[in-house]
């Protein structure tokens, strides 16, 4: 099945009306928000199922550990490991087992990266600047510890902006396919370029192994460092987009993440808002990001 085929538009509303029907599933009394695990991140075989059967459903799962974790970094490794992600991103500010703290960071120690700070962050997709040989395709985040206060994140399944766009207009889906459509710069440092110039599609069908094609979506709302096409059609696709995104759809899942708790996904678009740390609450989040996507 090939829902992304323009032209065949039987195939996609099949496929829209099995996410539709998925999605229900997230109003009934006994759907799982939170999903148990061990503060080891072992994940038991039940929950691993139920795990499987949301990353399917909407490309994102939460999870919640039983108890506080002795050492959160080994168990947001053993997470990826049980969930089929292997190959981690090797990120410029990581440490050297690739996984990121994310806390803040005094800016004299030359972080200064958006991450590192208690800044919100608007809506993106984890590597949109990697090269497409090294595209991040699945994250996992991990809350280590809550701020004070703020520091909520907002996840969006980009499987139902896609569906957004083509039922607003299906050229949309064409000028966001364009390879050419969203250019990132080449990153220079001291004069050494530490990335070249990447040109790259916002929806981009990702052909996995035995599968259909699924889409994969690379994206920021950051205006500075991006060079948008500016055709009409790409800057009206581009308003609907924008304005999808900070609109409060059915879709949108709010969530603060507690101590031991985090999300497993397919790259799905997420938001961080403000925090405010105090000496007590100091915000630590692990984030995990691999070229390859989740495989339960
Ligand atoms: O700090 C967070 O909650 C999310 C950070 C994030 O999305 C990122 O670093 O890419
Ligand atoms: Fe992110």
């Amino acid at each position: 099945m090939n829902y992304f085929n323009l032209k065949d538009d039987a195939t996609y509303q099949r496929w829209v009306e099995s996410k539709l029907s998925a999605y229900q599933k997230r109003t009934s009394a006994d759907f799982k928000l939170l999903i148990d695990i061990d503060s080891d991140g072992h994940i038991p075989a039940e929950s691993l199922s139920i795990i499987k059967e949301q990353i399917n459903d909407y490309n994102f799962a939460l999870y919640k550990m039983s108890e506080s974790a002795e050492d959160h970094l080994s168990a947001v490794k053993n997470i990826g490991n049980q969930v089929g992600l292997k190959e981690l991103d090797k990120n410029l500010c990581a440490q050297e087992d690739r996984i990121t703290k994310l806390t803040v960071v005094d800016h004299q120690r030359g972080h200064s990266y958006i991450p590192y700070s208690n800044k919100a962050i608007g809506w993106h997709t984890d590597g949109y600047y990697n090269p497409l040989h090294q595209r991040v395709l699945a994250l996992v985040l991990h809350c280590e510890h809550s701020s004070e206060q703020g520091g909520v994140n907002e996840l969006l399944d980009p499987d139902m902006v896609y569906i957004h766009l083509r039922d607003q207009n299906p050229e949309f889906i064409e000028a966001l396919s364009n390879p050419g459509v969203m250019c990132i710069p080449e990153n220079i440092e001291d004069g050494v370029e530490i990335r070249p110039q990447t040109c790259t599609a916002v929806f981009m069908p990702e052909h996995v192994a035995e599968h259909d094609p699924v889409l994969a979506m690379r994206f920021s709302k950051r205006k500075h460092n991006i060079i948008w096409a500016d055709d009409v059609l790409t800057q009206d696709a581009l308003t609907c987009l924008f304005e999808y995104l900070e609109s409060d759809s059915l879709y949108h899942v709010k969530y603060r993440l507690n101590s031991g708790e985090g999300v497993i996904c397919n790259n799905v678009l997420h938001t961080r808002s403000a925090f405010t740390d105090s000496a007590e609450n100091k915000r630590v989040y692990y984030r995990a990001r691999y070229y390859n996507r989740i495989k339960i």
